[in-house]
């Protein structure tokens, strides 16, 4: 609905940015790291590798600097396990629990809120090695100590957790490299156990809040035909649902179940699991948001004739993603025509926002904060020594209007941190997709003076959050 008048932002709403450790840190082997699963993995062609990214671990307080005089709230960090027990259940590391100290106290001395995310893709590689990470179900005591280690150092320092990062897109595009679904599922179901038992220590031994941080979309059925309105409901049971009902209700999706179960893939749940789940009491929900997903229906026969060619066509990333985005007799995700995109094909979709804000709102009923929103794209560093990122200023202007809306709607929604406070290096392609307010000079594999410079955004921002999100021309 359209209202007359939007209300305004709390008074104490946290404006601020994102960031992950693998992303912008570098020193990956430095003061007594140990490799994690994605410095281990192969790199893309022509991107570069996780050796210096933004080189943050060196000029963090250079950054947090620069955050401050935005005026930033909030400060979304994620602590890297390998830093801190660096094989993942040995030894802790005294270097690396004194640095996360010292990042926290240079965020506190501005005033800004450090938001801390206990797991961001960065599982020890010595756990994969040694027990095939997550689908064994000894990675989630070896989680819980690592959490515990945070919540007893920083715990009184820090206001908000955040558990696992992204698990939904890591069990639906297997980034653990499962065999089969049965295995996929049992890991997804670990990382939940986890979840819940961290969730459980972080009331048990400080006053932080703790929440989820899945990536979570609205899901839109691509025609009005009934089944493809059924494969909507079905595929927000799979891509979101599946990922906080657990954790929130202490239960799966019931219809999930039967189709897992169906498919010979529903994870073993013990009573000690259970019960975990059942304690477990998140205080908010921390999510991702990049787009609204559309799916149509597909049969059982298609979508397995569908993941039989995905799997023949081998490492092509295309017919992988084809494979991946196909349920048999539930659903395929397809490109929305009506959907805006950016240059790589990321959705622009700001009402897509405020229906997901609503529809988690209508049904868990827990404050929300957005920890990822915005615009990935190549951006120019001009002769002025300038970046005019005015499409970056438009993305988010829409996306800030929308969560307005959803304010004005009844959604308690209490902060805003997109992604992401500067540049740093993205997954698939590298330092070359940009999503930050400050610029960070230097190429692919040229690395320059790595100086860093603030972009248009970075000025238009700061005014965004000086006024609360009333100024936003
Ligand atoms: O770079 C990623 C991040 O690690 C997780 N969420 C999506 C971002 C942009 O692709």
């Amino acid at each position: 609905m359209e209202y007359r008048k939007l209300k305004p932002f709390p008074k104490d709403f946290l404006w601020g940015g994102s960031s992950s450790a693998y992303q912008c840190e570098g020193a990956w082997d430095e003061d007594g790291k140990l490799p994690s699963v994605q410095d281990c993995k192969p790199i893309e062609e022509g991107n570069s590798d996780w050796k210096v990214c933004s080189d943050h671990y060196h000029r963090f307080k250079e950054d947090i600097a620069l955050m401050a005089e935005m005026g930033f709230k909030e400060f979304r960090l994620s602590i890297p396990w390998t830093r801190i027990i660096p094989d993942g259940d040995g030894k802790i590391n005294p270097k690396g629990v004194s640095h996360y100290h010292e990042v926290i106290d240079e965020c506190l001395k501005y005033g800004i809120k450090p938001i801390i995310t206990l797991y961001h893709f960065d599982l020890p590689q010595a756990l994969q090695d040694k027990y095939n990470g997550w689908a064994s179900r000894q990675c989630i005591d070896d989680f819980v100590r690592y959490c515990e280690v945070c919540f007893k150092e920083y715990g009184n320092k820090v206001e908000y957790f955040l558990t696992i990062n992204e698990q939904n897109m890591m069990t639906m595009y297997n980034m653990g490299e499962h065999k089969d679904d049965k295995e996929r599922f049992q890991a997804n179901h670990h990382m939940i156990v986890a979840m819940a038992k961290a969730t459980i220590r972080c009331h048990m031994l400080c006053k932080a809040k703790i929440a989820p941080a899945p990536n979570i979309s609205c899901v839109y059925p691509a025609t009005s035909a009934p089944l493809d309105n059924l494969a909507a409901a079905d595929y927000d049971q799979f891509r979101n649902r599946l990922y906080l009902d657990p954790i929130i209700f202490g239960e799966y999706p019931e219809a999930l179940c039967e189709y897992f179960r169906q498919r010979g893939c529903m994870p073993e749940i013990t009573d000690e699991d259970r019960e975990a789940m059942k304690a477990a009491h998140p205080d908010f929900i921390a999510f991702n948001y990049y787009g609204a997903a559309t799916v149509k229906y597909v049969s059982i026969e298609d979508g397995e004739k569908a993941k039989e060619a995905a799997k023949k066509a081998g490492a092509n990333r295309e017919e992988f993603m084809i494979g991946m985005q196909t349920e048999p007799g539930m659903a395929v995700s397809v490109s929305n025509p009506l959907q805006e995109t950016t240059s790589y094909n990321m959705g622009i979709d700001p009402v897509g926002l405020r229906l997901t804000l609503r529809q988690l709102w209508e049904r868990y009923r827990l404050p929300l904060l957005i920890t990822e929103n915005g615009c990935g794209v190549v951006d120019k560093l001009t002769k002025d020594g300038k970046v005019h990122d005015d499409y970056r200023i438009d993305y988010l202007r829409k996306h800030i209007i929308a969560c307005k809306e959803a304010i004005t709607d009844g959604v308690q929604l209490f902060g805003y941190s997109p992604w992401s406070a500067f540049d740093l290096v993205s997954t698939h392609q590298g330092i070359t997709k940009r999503y930050g307010f400050i610029y960070v000079n230097r190429d692919e594999h040229d690395l320059k003076d790595l100086k860093r410079i603030k972009k248009d955004s970075f000025f238009w921002f700061k005014k965004v959050i000086a006024s609360n999100g009333e100024d936003l021309d």
